[in-house]
């Protein structure tokens, strides 16, 4: 500290050098610390010119009839903190009389203010003294309400007494940091050189490079759990996808309302779809015009080119719809087929108006079973065996309406850590108006449901707005820090049971 003040260093410059020339054992440091009364800015100009209240009750004793107005000609922006401080102390108060400011019954000429006092006293000891010399000299009193008006402030000041170190020298003598072929073998320098010691509580560099996203890790312990339940995971490299896929081999409507372009976002170019299998198209129009398979169909004119539209898929039960075309076209040819449990998680796109919680485009899971003679118990088994390795228990289903599923359930669960039930997914049996024109017999049904990966990793990671999540507004660097996620702690025993 003195050496910094007498050659005006800055003081924590010196500290840097005293620490450089502590690793080379040049000087040894013993660390003290002080506390110091040091007065701001502001205190050192009242210091010199007097407090507000002192330079209020100069103008009201030199001003016959003082007014606010004359108060503020004289002392600007002072006066207004000078005449709350000096009414209050006293020192000046207003005549209702004359409406002027005359000078306050406590402001006797022969007696001194006595916080003027202490501001001068610390002032004039604070760069020399400690704290504990002044607070023997100026009142605890005095000293808060200095304090309390920012004019002063008390600081802890750690300094160093220096003294020669085992390596002492009036000069730096580098130290090698590397012991090379030349130093040993030509010159002999190893001898006579020194070496830096090695600095083992240097932290390591900070190790760079990438990070996976939350949604990432959500999506991986979503996966690893349906495949340790059974599921295969389905191709979804495709975010282009025909109306046809998307919605008519689902048996949805063409006059449906999720299919226009408020809610769908339709591709320019190309804008039409060219490979549908054409005998599949004509199945499929006959279903939605006339039935079969039990069904009375929509009773519609089916459009080609409206099945033919290419947009953004809006759920990966498009993928699905092809999945299951595959393994109903094997029905076909054999007579039979291996019954299946399918995955898919990829993003899907919808055009919805955007808010905290919804973005035009999410992740999206979906689960199917294709078997003979699967019922709704099956499909709740399959549901509740999920949520369950998600850390979900208590699960409600309630009754609801997809157009390409019958019945349809929306899913509940009480989350323990939310503490209230919250809507966890969506769900139901495939019509047979869809599997039918794949070419499965009514023997078949197909199982399935469905949520998102958004949501999920919002809750795990308690982020509350899908900015801060998804998109070009989330800051990156926090990706660094997010935990890796596990949802249910009995992970490993149901890794270990299906081992
Ligand atoms: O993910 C959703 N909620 C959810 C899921 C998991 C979860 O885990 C807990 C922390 C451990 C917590 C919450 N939902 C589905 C429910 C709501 O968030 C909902 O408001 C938003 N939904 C999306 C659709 O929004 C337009 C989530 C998304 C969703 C909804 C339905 C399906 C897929 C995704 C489906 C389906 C389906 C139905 C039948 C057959 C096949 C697929």
């Amino acid at each position: 500290m003195v050496v910094s003040q007498e050659n005006n260093w800055e003081h924590n410059e010196v500290v840097g050098a005293l620490r450089s020339l502590e690793a080379l054992e040049m000087v040894a440091l013993e660390s003290k610390d002080i506390e110091r009364w040091k007065v701001s800015e502001e205190g050192r100009e009242y210091a010199r010119n007097g407090l507000p209240e002192i330079q209020v009750l100069n103008v009201v004793r030199s001003t016959d009839g003082c007014t606010s107005e004359t108060l503020n000609d004289k002392l600007g922006a002072l006066a207004k903190i000078g005449m709350g401080a000096a009414m209050k102390a006293g020192l000046v108060r207003m005549d209702k009389a004359s409406n002027t400011i005359v000078v306050g019954d406590n402001a006797k000429s022969d007696s001194s203010y006595s916080l003027s006092d202490a501001l001068a006293t610390v002032s004039s000891l604070a760069e020399k003294e400690s704290a504990d010399v002044i607070e023997a000299k100026v009142s605890k009193s005095m000293l808060d309400d200095l304090k309390k008006r920012k004019l002063v402030n008390k600081v802890k000041i750690v300094y160093y007494i220096v003294s020669r170190g085992v390596q002492f020298s009036t000069e730096i003598q580098k130290s090698e940091t590397t012991l090379t072929v030349d130093m040993v073998q030509k010159s002999n320098l190893w001898k006579s050189v020194s070496f830096k010691k090695y600095n083992l509580n240097a932290l390591g560099a900070d190790i760079t490079g990438g990070s996976l996203h939350p949604l990432m890790k959500v999506r991986t312990e979503i996966r690893n759990i349906l495949m340790n339940m059974g599921f295969e995971e389905m191709p979804t490299n495709r975010y282009m996808e025909s109306s046809f896929w998307n919605f008519d081999s689902l048996f949805q409507p063409q006059q449906h309302p999720a299919r226009d372009a408020h809610d769908t976002f339709f591709i320019e170019s190309p804008a039409q779809a060219n490979e549908i299998p054409s005998d599949y198209l004509e199945r499929v129009k006959a279903m939605h015009e006339v039935g079969g398979a039990g069904s009375i169909g929509w009773r519609y004119d089916w459009s080609e080119e409206e099945s033919r539209k290419n947009i953004l898929r809006t759920h990966t039960t498009a993928v699905s719809a092809r999945v299951l075309y595959e393994i109903g076209q094997e029905y076909k040819k054999t007579g039979s087929f291996r019954p299946r449990k399918c995955f898919s998680i990829d993003r899907v796109f919808r055009n919805e108006s955007l808010d905290a919680t919804h973005l035009a485009e999410f992740h999206q899971v979906e689960g199917f079973v294709v078997d003979y003679g699967l019922n709704l118990g099956n499909l709740i088994g399959e549901i509740k065996e999920f949520f369950r390795r998600m850390g979900m228990e208590q699960l409600s289903f309630k009754p609801a309406y997809n157009p390409y599923t019958e019945p349809s359930m929306e899913i509940f669960a009480f989350h323990p850590g939310l503490g209230k039930r919250i809507e966890i997914g969506n769900s139901g049996i495939f019509r047979p108006e869809m599997l039918a024109p794949m070419g499965f017999p009514e023997n078949v049904s197909v199982i399935a449901w469905g949520l998102s990966v958004e949501r999920p990793t919002m809750i795990k990671y308690g982020i509350s707005n899908i900015r801060d999540l998804f998109g070009h507004k989330m800051d990156v660097t926090s990706l660094k820090y997010s935990p890796l996620c596990w949802f249910n702690e009995s992970r490993d025993e149901d890794m270990v049971a299906n081992e």
